[in-house]
């Protein structure tokens, strides 16, 4: 399908963008870079405007989800907005009875480890979600129209003059991470639950994989439909298991979830070998903590490029996941509260290290910190921006 002439790669607002470039494969002025979690608790202004106002409920009022996308876009003229949700939002969209506690993370009314657990869970229809998901909808609306606003920055922080828009990265949590919350009923440091449900019933995991896959798929599509630029799976702890896991329990639903969203084209403007407008699908990222043995097997699963976290460097994760991918990543967050001088150096090991993909978007290896110094951050921006080039 090809998305509709307004969004922003129809329009050709965020197609030469430096971040849809990377994510192609080629090289720009300068290296793109975003960080994960850059909205939220490091900014004073996020934490001003969620007083009184609990996660879920954030996330799903329109204007205070766009808003807080925004700000680390206007703090720090990062390459990409990520919108601002949760990888729970779909399931509580459809009725699951889950919160996100302060501190803690989602928590489950109930835990989903067993068969008759998850009968009753994915007796719920997925595709209850398209009619559901209109707050979703009108807040990515709202930030793409912002967005569109802001040109990309120079070094110093300054427009660059190109007319070009900054591009929204719509997420969804992969099915195996979402198991993990599901299967355990709420944060755990193993994810004992899953591991042991996907080898003591078979069956039980693969239609709870499914499920997952349906809806994760179908929260990811709506964001891109509504304006998103790129996608980004999250397989935040996908690292816990085997290869063999991985590939045999895990890999097959994440191919899933994404097939909801790899028919999305825009057209280049160039035509094809049969003359035809050749199209180019919405750009598709994957991400997972502590993935070092599964990259090759993540980008296995149809996607574009791979979120590398910090434990491997970025030239060694090229070879692992095979010439011509595009890597996001990868300095590690602890980083970013050590002494000026050291920080940059990292920062330029891992950009002459990136430099070994055929497209980089600088990243952390995990999210931000909450008690990062946003002046940090900003920083950090400036830093890419000049030494990326
Ligand atoms: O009280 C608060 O402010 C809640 C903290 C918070 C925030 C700001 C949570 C609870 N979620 C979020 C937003 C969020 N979640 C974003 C926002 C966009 C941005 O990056 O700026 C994103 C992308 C997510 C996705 C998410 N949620 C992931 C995958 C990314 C990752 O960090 O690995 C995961 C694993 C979650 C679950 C979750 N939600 C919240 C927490 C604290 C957690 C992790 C809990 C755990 O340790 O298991």
């Amino acid at each position: 399908m090809i998305l509709p002439p307004q969004h922003p790669l129809a329009a050709g607002r965020t197609t030469e963008s430096r971040l849809v470039r990377a994510y192609r494969g080629e090289r720009s002025d300068t290296t793109p870079v975003w960080f994960m979690r850059q909205a939220g608790r490091s900014l004073p202004e996020y934490r001003e405007l969620r007083v009184g106002t609990r996660m879920l409920d954030a996330c799903l009022d329109p204007a205070m989800a766009a808003e807080i996308t925004l700000q680390p876009v206007r703090r720090h003229r990062v390459d990409a907005g990520i919108f601002f949700s949760d990888i729970v939002v779909p399931l509580k969209l459809v009725g699951v009875d889950v919160e996100i506690q302060p501190g803690r993370g989602p928590v489950f009314g109930r835990r989903y480890a067993d068969a008759a657990a998850i009968a009753e869970l994915t007796a719920i229809d997925p595709a209850s979600l398209d009619e559901r998901a209109e707050p979703i909808r009108e807040a990515v609306a709202r930030t793409v129209a912002e967005l569109d606003g802001i040109e990309p920055a120079t070094a110093s922080g300054a427009s660059d003059g190109s007319g070009g828009a900054t591009p929204l990265i719509g997420f969804a949590g992969a099915p195996f991470t979402l198991a993990a919350y599901l299967a355990e009923g709420g944060p755990s440091k193993d994810h004992l639950a899953a591991r042991t449900l996907m080898h003591a019933d078979p069956g039980a995991w693969r239609a709870l994989m499914d499920w997952t896959a349906d809806l994760s798929g179908r929260f990811l599509r709506a964001q891109v439909l509504a304006g998103a630029s790129a996608a980004q799976l999250f397989d935040s702890w996908a690292g816990a298991l085997s290869l063999g896991d991985y590939e045999r329990h895990v890999a097959p639903a994440s191919a899933r979830a994404l097939s909801h969203v790899h028919d999305l084209a825009y057209a280049t403007g160039d035509a094809d070998a049969s003359g035809e407008p050749a199209t180019l699908a919405v750009p598709v990222v994957h991400f997972g903590v502590g993935t070092g043995e599964l990259l090759g097997a993540m980008r296995g699963v149809g996607v574009d490029a791979v979120g590398v976290d910090y434990r491997v460097p970025l030239d060694v994760a090229a070879e692992r996941v095979g010439a011509g991918v595009p890597l996001q990543g990868n300095l590690d967050p602890a980083l970013l509260a050590a002494p000026a001088p050291v920080l940059e150096d990292a920062v330029r090991d891992v950009l002459r290290r990136g430099t070994a993909a055929p497209g980089h978007v600088f990243n952390l290896g995990h999210g931000v910190p909450p008690e990062t110094d946003p002046a940090v951050l900003t920083r950090v921006v400036e830093l890419v921006h000049e030494a990326g080039a």
